[in-house]
């Protein structure tokens, strides 16, 4: 069972932000920021490593547009920061690979 499979497959409810063939961006239920979404491929991968070795490119590439749409979409185009967390020392508690895309503020120069 996979909480965003869940959720691409429409068995529960999200706030849908953008959405095309390979992905979804849906508003994060504990948002960090004014605009905080996740992109998620609508297939499953476990995180980027699992990605890296089974996509053929066209998942990695539709969510860079769908980055790039999302920012537009919510209007934090002008800056924004895209986190991922990989793996559960990273902080990673939904294993199906997502992006989060967070603005509507300035942020630090530092990440973390
Ligand atoms: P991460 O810690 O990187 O795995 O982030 C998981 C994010 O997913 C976290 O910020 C909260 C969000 N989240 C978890 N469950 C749901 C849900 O059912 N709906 C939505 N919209 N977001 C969820």
């Amino acid at each position: 069972m996979c909480i965003f499979c869940d959720i691409v497959e429409g068995k529960i409810p999200s706030t849908k932000v953008y959405e095309d063939e390979y992905v979804i961006a849906i508003r994060d239920l504990n948002p960090q920021a004014p605009v905080h979404d996740l992109v998620i491929p609508r297939k499953h991968f476990d995180n980027i490593v699992d990605m890296a070795q089974n996509d053929d490119g066209t998942y990695a590439a539709a969510v860079f547009d769908a980055i790039a749409e999302v920012a537009k979409v919510e209007g934090t185009d002008t800056g924004f920061r895209v986190i991922n967390n990989c793996g559960a020392d990273a902080g990673q508690s939904v294993m199906h690979v997502h992006f989060h895309v967070l603005g509507g503020r300035k942020f630090e120069e530092k990440i973390i």
